[in-house]
């Protein structure tokens, strides 16, 4: 049994070393961009859960030490034991590069992000980073140092809820630590805000709270919007003339993909567009724009 164990850890450990040795393949840089990615990989695991219908509330606090921690109020990570890799759960998708799971799941909402894969990415990438689950009365706990287990899973306390809660310290390099990987550690608080914000908007009901405790001064910002993308709409809106003053909402379900748009006009001649998919921005549009141009012209045209 030892053997199987070590053989498969032995695998882990190789995983993340690729990360470590070529961290911008799977985070784009290790600059600011690439540290607030390690923060929209967890932040994307807990958005899933609320969009698959689990959680309802996230929240993200940014410390004093330069660790950020993510909670949601979920199922919580899979504690049980994965059947092949001998593991649990959370050691599988903390320790693994291609942690499984998700991907069996035709019916998932995605919000974007490696999609599982990018805990051990950040794992890798992070100095420290403590896992605690809230399952079945019991609260579960484990660490690791740039992505090396230092204990197996344990039960640290009861609870009466369910979730799961991310703290971790990024990697970041000085004089006192040359291994490391970013080359700042500075979480910018106005970028995670605004994404936050926009998050909220996509996923109506949600609520996102975001603190920041480094400052002397502790900052805090709830979004909770009831009316999702309406309420987008209004508050891109809010300082033009509008023509009509509730924005006009439609949404339709194919299969499993699901579709909303929400429109209104205002007195001033240029057209601003936000497309998203899967909670991700696509500027530079695509087939789901084109296709609610061409059909909101074909209305415009019937109806003239
Ligand atoms: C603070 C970050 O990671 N929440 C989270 C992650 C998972 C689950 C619940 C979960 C998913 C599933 C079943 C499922 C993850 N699960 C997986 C994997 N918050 C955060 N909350 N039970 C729990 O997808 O079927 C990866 S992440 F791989 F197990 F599916």
């Amino acid at each position: 049994m030892a053997k199987t164990y070590s053989a498969s850890m032995l695998k882990v450990l190789e995983g993340l070393d690729a990360v470590r040795m070529r961290p911008g393949m799977y985070i784009g840089s290790t600059g600011s961009r690439g540290l607030h990615h390690l923060l929209w990989e967890i932040v994307d695991n807990a958005i899933d859960e609320v969009a698959n219908g689990y959680a309802r509330s996230i929240s993200v606090e940014l410390h004093k030490d330069g660790s950020a921690s993510v909670e949601d109020d979920g199922r919580g990570v899979p504690v049980d034991i994965h059947p092949e890799l001998g593991i649990t759960g959370v050691e599988v998708i903390y320790t693994r590069l291609h942690a499984g799971g998700k991907f069996d799941h035709q019916n998932y909402a995605y919000s974007g992000g490696l999609h599982g894969v990018g805990a051990s990415v950040v794992n890798a990438l992070s100095k420290h980073l403590q896992v605690n689950v809230y399952q079945d009365g019991k609260i579960y706990q484990q660490e690791y140092e740039r992505g090396k287990v230092l204990y197996d899973l344990k039960v640290i306390g009861e609870t009466d809820r369910t979730g799961t809660t991310i703290r971790f310290w990024p990697d970041v390099k000085d004089e006192r630590d040359p291994e490391g990987i970013f080359e700042t550690g500075d979480f910018q608080y106005d970028t995670l805000k605004t994404r936050f914000r926009e998050m909220a908007f996509l996923n109506r009901g949600i609520r996102i709270v975001f603190r920041d405790e480094r400052p002397e001064e502790a900052k805090e910002n709830v979004f909770h919007y009831e009316g999702g993308i309406s309420e987008f709409v209004k508050f891109i809106n809010k300082n033009k003339e509008v023509l009509f003053a509730e924005p006009i909402y439609i949404s339709g379900l194919v299969g499993t993909t699901s579709v909303e748009v929400a429109m209104q006009y205002n007195d001033t001649y240029s057209e601003n567009i936000f497309a998203f998919v899967n909670n991700i921005h696509t500027p530079d549009g695509g087939t789901h724009l084109a296709g609610f141009n061409m059909a909101l012209t074909r209305v415009i045209n019937d109806y003239g």
